[in-house]
This record gives structure tokens, sequence and C-alpha cells, in this order.
């Protein structure tokens, strides 16, 4: 399955379609929050070469200690690549205005695509509705799906439901381990609540993640989501 995703024009305008046939490694990394030593421990893991590609699910900034160190990890690196969370969003937006935010960082944001593909991967931070086409999809629903017909984290969770066609990674949903289905995998691993940075590795179909990680945020059990 190879299709390129077909999207309204609003989203399609911040679609970004890959080819990763000259690239060698290819990670999809789950929501970082600022937490830049985390990040830096779980690159020096999986030890990129040139050819390698990164692509965060988004939410790489707000909730942790150091979202301006992350910003420039990933923005000072060409093979590093980010979806637009719905944390980065709310910056856009104007919804919020923390007061770690620098010249260009609102920019920056603004430029991040909403959705990335390659082969039959999609990249979304929130996910898809299972029972609507994609075409129908809005930018915001795309930043923040997680129970279409529940209640928040009382699910049922869209991937419960969705069987493709695409291969969609996703954040948002903070899971107390990955969530890998056939057409959903779910990277946010909590690393901002003491839980850990996970990467997928897309060519050997494996995660890698770090070791539990210094909590910043403390969250309620009831919104940590165990996906077995
Ligand atoms: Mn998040």
């Amino acid at each position: 399955m190879n299709t390129t995703p077909q999207f309204s024009d609003d989203v399609e305008a911040h679609h970004e379609r890959l080819d990763i046939d000259s690239r060698g490694a290819v990670y999809v990394v789950g929501d970082v929050h600022g937490s830049r030593s985390a990040l830096e421990k779980l690159l020096a893991t999986l030890g990129l070469t040139d050819d390698d590609l990164v692509v965060f699910v988004g939410d790489l900034v707000r909730k942790g200690p150091d979202s301006p160190g992350v910003v420039d990890l990933v923005r000072g690196d060409p093979r590093l690549v980010s979806v637009r969370g719905n944390n980065e969003q709310k910056i856009v937006c104007g919804d919020t205005d923390p007061d770690w935010l620098r010249e260009g960082d609102r920019a920056y944001f603004e430029s991040l695509p909403v959705a990335i593909s390659f082969d039959g991967a999609l990249v979304v931070h929130g996910g898809v509705d299972p029972e609507r086409p994609l075409e129908s999809h809005t930018v915001d629903e795309l930043l923040t799906m997680r129970a279409p017909h529940g209640d928040g984290y009382d699910g049922p969770f869209w991937y419960d439901g969705y069987d493709g066609p695409h291969r969609v990674f996703f954040g948002h949903t903070v899971h107390d381990a990955p969530v890998e289905r056939e057409h959903a995998v779910g990277l946010d691993t909590g690393c901002v609540y003491g839980g850990t940075l996970t990467a997928y590795d897309y060519r050997n179909d494996e995660f890698r993640t770090t070791d539990p990680t210094t909590t910043h945020q403390e969250r309620a059990d009831s919104k940590i989501v165990n996906p077995a």
C-alpha cells in the first residue's frame, strides 16, 4: 500500500509528502514537550547518520523544562522534521503566549506541516475519525482527534475503529506503552509525565525507547491509557 493520502484543500496546503527511497533509517518520535534531555538521550541511542530521517508527531513544546532547547535541536538539524501538534497550534493561534517564546518561534510553528506522509504512512498529531473520509477532516480535527464519539480519555479511541488504508502514526493521547496496531502506531508515552520518549524504527518495525524520565508534570492515571 503506497497511496498518497487525499485531503481537503485546507489540509493539503499543510501536507508534506516525503520520498524516503534515498533515506537510510526512518524514525517516528512521540511528544517531546520541552524535554530536551530525553530527546538528546533518544537521539544518542539512535546514532543517526547523514541519510537518516526523524519525523516527530508534534507537541515538541510546552509543559516541560526546555521548550526553546527542543526547538533549537529540531530546527537546527535538517534530518529532523515535525508535524504541528495542538500545543504548537495554540501558539500559532495566539491562544497562549508562553514566556519562553522567542522571535521566530511562532513562525517556525506555523511552518510545520499538519500532516507528513511517506509510503503508506501518515503522520498527524491527533488521528483520524475512522467513520469519515480523510478528505472531510479539518486541520483542527487531525491535530486533536482522540475519542470521536466518546468523552476524551474515557474512549473509545479513534484507533480502536480504524482499519486503514493508511498506517497512522500519532501522539496526543498519552499511553503507558506504545500503541502498535496494523493501521495505527501511538507514540506518546508521556515523557513529560515521568514516562518514556519513544521512537518507532520504520525500516525494522520496532520501538526504541528511553529510560523513564524525570517527572515534570503530574498526570492522573485516568489520563494515561493502557493500549492492551
Ligand atoms: Mn502532547
